[in-house]
């Protein structure tokens, strides 16, 4: 009987493969309207596997050709949409035996990007997790791990290159103007990390000696217009290679290292084994077209991607559930590395103030919503939706508490203990969390439950100082709220790094180790009351209950070595007034010019400290959200931040200016992002003032940066001149469709300008633009998701229009990607924390997106757990 409820797959049903695969070879004939596949599979027992089990291959919109057993046309099989499944195998399976299949895919048809597609007329693959399966039948699993030799087929005149994983073996021209090439990967890898693509492309490309002497060629394939913006992604990869040999002694692997630039892709970038698959996005930059968010954005996932090729690839994962096993451990090994480039420790600050706040306002959130899982899941429906910040900075984190507890040496050990055992191996997160108490001599026993658990916990702080005893006592309790599926939680292990600040300067950093619910320490030889610093450096991804004063906060803001911390109490401080409603009191302002003007503090941080905290960590605060309300708060609180200081804005303005010509390094790039800070606040205090400097720094920026910031602000603070300037961008950068989006994303996220239309209005017009493409994840991004999960003051409106936008882009977003359009799904997650009537329009346009019949798994499983089914 065929039932409607979605299929859900469960950790704990795991179960070894009855077959795996020895050598696998692939014939592959490429045309966008009818790609042939021929697979030649060697087939052997699995180590659990039960005879005369049948072989069941996944495969997905196939036209399945033929079967072939041991050279024999093989008949006894059955089809369904989603299996190949094959009986009768020769002495039941026990013994090793051929399987060959033929069968044919569509790539030209191809929109959601999942497996074999077409891109501006080249081919790509897209196989993690489950995409190999559009390619040919296949133990589509992470724990089959395979040698791969590559044929690919393809006429030469439209189809000169030819890319697959591993080392080139062979060329060859074929009859009818079709030529060949044949790949062959040393290296056995799950089918998620098999990649292809061919087309017209060139290279850039660098010959550079790794530690052990060997000498290895790295390429940078894009389309011929774009060679001269590849720069900086060879420099990161370069500098990723080499940092990972320093750091790990991990060294790469293969003779030659390939990364492709590709403008229609589902995410960021692809680890694919030799041959990582990049958006665009993540590629391409040069100072006139790319902003140093861009370039920053670049080097950290050139140097992600690189990394995996050990924390991934050579050791991957057992199923699914492990993701965060190989990504949490990937997105840490990237923050370290782009600390370790910024180059002093105030810079490693800033790194770190930057993953915080991307924790907070996209993590944090999903953690207390329905979506909210551990960072190793139990259960899914689509694991594509489980790609999730959770998984990636939520297990970061956990990976950077191990780090905390043991040191960087510690640490270390760990890691060559996790290579040593488990090298070519798939295995799951106990695994990495063995090898790290082992190498260690420690028990990680209560650790584990940063894996099962879902959810922030909140760790609440009491003090209390006994001046006649000089002892200061400190009592930490935590708790954590329900997630779904999970009533009760169990103690965390939490690493807490606290410093008592005193006159004196007399007591050192320790690290606590709160382990129980309730846990109290006494601190002797404490002369004077002391000003506690707690959670510095973030050393636990947690909420504090902690009602320090604002005059400690205060104190915290203008004095905390732990600049980090230093950060922290001016975030809260600010939230808390902004949450009451407040403004700046004249203390807080006086302290906001004092870090302003210290000419020992990067600029960089000092942008970052007079940021305010986003709207989407406001509502967690909140118990019942109102939006206008905060946004109007936020708002009034950033403009007498700006007025209240405006000779300060004025000065940095000037003093901060990079007069000598673009310079792409982290110091230049503090300047630039604190000056168009200034620019920013100027024009919030007094825009008709300095509207006509903002024009001018739009007209004459020799970088990205500036005339972006420029745009930005006369956009957002509503100027005259902003209609003609975003114009004029168009104008000149029309063929980059880079900039392009950044042209659509910075009018789809306006918040809203008194007297001007709404910015929905905006947004429906430019879905209209000659420019918007539906089947452009990029461009799709840029104008949808802009607006419905990076603007929330324009987003949520009580008329529910927002919403009802939302509802009719999910729908018609769904056929085409159903990735992506699960991903703006989420954008109503948080409903039930919104007042009325915000909440009760969310739930009705969830309910009809909801009533779709048709849905994908992927956005069938968003909308059905926000709705709590
Ligand atoms: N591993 C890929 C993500 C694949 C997403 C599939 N839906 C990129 C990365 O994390 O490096
Ligand atoms: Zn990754």
């Amino acid at each position: 009987m065929k039932t409607d409820l979605p299929q859900s797959f469960r950790r704990l049903e795991y179960r070894s493969p009855n077959y795996t695969f020895g050598q696998v070879e692939l014939d592959i004939a490429l045309d966008p309207a009818r790609t042939i596949v021929k697979s030649r599979l060697e087939v052997l027992p699995g180590k659990s596997h039960e005879p005369s089990a049948p072989l069941i291959l996944q495969g997905q919109e196939l036209e399945f050709v033929s079967l072939r057993i041991n050279g024999e046309a093989h008949r006894h099989f059955e089809l369904t949409p989603e299996t190949l499944s094959i009986h009768s195998l020769p002495n039941d399976g026990k013994d090793p035996f051929v399987v060959e299949i033929i069968c044919i895919c569509v790539p030209e048809k191809n929109t959601s990007l999942m497996g074999l597609y077409v891109s501006n007329g080249n081919f790509f693959t897209q196989c993690e997790a489950e995409g190999f399966r559009k390619i040919t039948y296949f133990l589509d699993r992470p724990d089959v791990m395979a040698k791969f030799r590559v044929t690919l087929r393809a006429r030469e005149a439209e189809y000169p290159v030819l890319l697959a994983n591993g080392n080139l073996l062979t060329t060859e021209k074929l009859p009818n103007g079709w030529h060949s090439a044949i790949w062959e990967d040393p290296f056995p890898k799950p089918s998620y990390l098999f990649a292809l693509v061919a087309g017209k492309l060139e290279c850039i490309e660098e010959t550079i000696t790794t530690s052990s002497g060997a000498r290895k060629l790295l390429q940078i394939w894009v389309e011929p217009h774009d060679l001269k913006k590849t720069r900086h992604a060879m420099d990161s990869l370069i500098a990723s290679i080499h940092w990972d040999e320093k750091r790990y002694g991990l060294e790469l692997d293969l003779e030659r290292f390939m990364i492709v630039a590709v403008s229609d892709f589902n995410m960021g970038a692809m680890e694919n084994k030799g041959l990582n698959i990049f958006n665009t996005k993540y590629v391409l930059a040069q100072p006139e077209t790319a902003t140093d968010v861009d370039f920053a954005n670049i080097e950290s996932v050139v140097a992600h991607e690189y990394f995996h090729n050990w924390t991934g690839n050579r050791v991957t994962c057992q199923d699914w559930f492990q993701l965060s096993l190989k990504e949490g451990l990937t997105v840490f090994r990237d923050q370290e590395f782009s600390a370790d480039q910024m180059g002093s420790e105030s810079g490693r600050a800033v790194k770190r103030i930057e993953d915080v706040r991307t924790l907070r306002q996209l993590q944090f959130p999903e953690d207390a919503g329905p979506m909210a899982h551990p960072i190793r899941p139990d259960e899914y429906q689509e694991i594509n939706n489980f790609y999730t910040v959770t998984v990636y900075e939520k297990g970061a984190e956990v990976v950077r508490m191990y780090q905390t507890l043991l040191g960087v040496n510690g640490f270390r050990k760990g890691m060559d203990l996790y290579f040593k055992r488990h090298d070519g191996q798939a295995v799951t997160c106990d695994n990495f969390l063995a090898a790290m108490a082992d190498a260690n001599e420690r028990d990680f026993s209560q650790f584990k439950n940063w894996y099962s658990q879902a959810g922030t916990p909140r760790v609440k702080v009491e003090e209390r100082y006994d001046a006649a005893q000089k002892q200061y006592h400190l009592t930490l309790s935590q708790s954590c709220a329900t997630s779904p599926g999970q009533p009760e939680k169990k103690p965390f292990h939490i690493p807490l790094k606290v410093r008592l600040l005193t006159t004196a300067n007399d007591h050192v950093e320790q690290l606590l180790e709160l382990k129980e619910t309730k846990q109290s320490w006494t601190f002797d030889n404490i002369n004077e009351l002391p000003v506690l610093s707690i959670n510095r450096h973030f050393s636990a991804p947690i909420n504090l209950d902690f009602a320090q004063s604002e005059v400690d906060l205060l104190r915290l803001f203008s004095n905390d070595d732990d600049a980090f911390n230093r950060w922290e109490s001016g975030q809260k401080l600010a939230m808390q007034m902004i949450l009451e409603n407040r403004l700046p009191d004249v203390q807080l302002i006086n302290a906001y010019r004092n870090l302003l003007m210290d000419p020992k503090l990067d600029s960089a941080f000092k942008e970052l400290a007079l940021t305010l905290p986003a709207e989407t960590y406001l509502y967690e605060q909140c118990a019942c959200v109102d939006p206008e309300q905060i946004y109007s708060s936020r708002r009034a609180f950033r403009r007498a931040l700006a007025s209240g200081l405006r000779l300060e804005w004025a000065a940095l303005y000037q003093q901060m200016q990079t007069p000598d010509g673009f310079k792409s390094d982290a110091i230049s790039a503090g300047k630039r992002a604190l000056k168009n800070l200034a620019l920013s606040m100027l024009l919030e205090a007094d825009a008709p003032i300095w509207s006509a400097m903002a024009v001018n720094q739009y007209q004459n920026a020799d970088n990205m940066t500036d005339r972006y910031a420029a745009l930005a602000g006369l956009v957002i603070h509503g100027v005259k001149a902003a209609k003609e300037c975003l114009d004029d961008f168009y104008q000149r950068f029309a063929d980059d469709p880079l900039v392009v989006d950044k042209w659509f994303a910075l009018q789809s996220s306006r918040p809203p300008v008194d007297g001007a239309e709404p910015t929905l209005t905006d947004v429906y017009r430019l879905r209209e633009h000659e420019a918007f493409k539906m089947n452009n994840p990029n461009r799709v991004r840029s104008v949808i998701h802009a607006f419905c999960m990076a603007n929330p003051a324009s987003f949520h409106q009580a008329d529910g229009s927002g919403y009802a936008f939302w509802a009719e882009a999910v729908l018609a977003l769904d056929p085409i990607n159903p990735q992506v359009a699960a991903r703006l799904a989420r954008a109503l997650d948080r409903w039930r924390l919104f007042s009325q009537p915000y909440q009760g329009k969310m739930h009705a346009y969830l309910e009809e997106v909801a009533a779709c019949k048709t849905l994908s798994a992927d956005v069938r499983e968003v909308v059905s757990k926000a709705l709590g089914n």
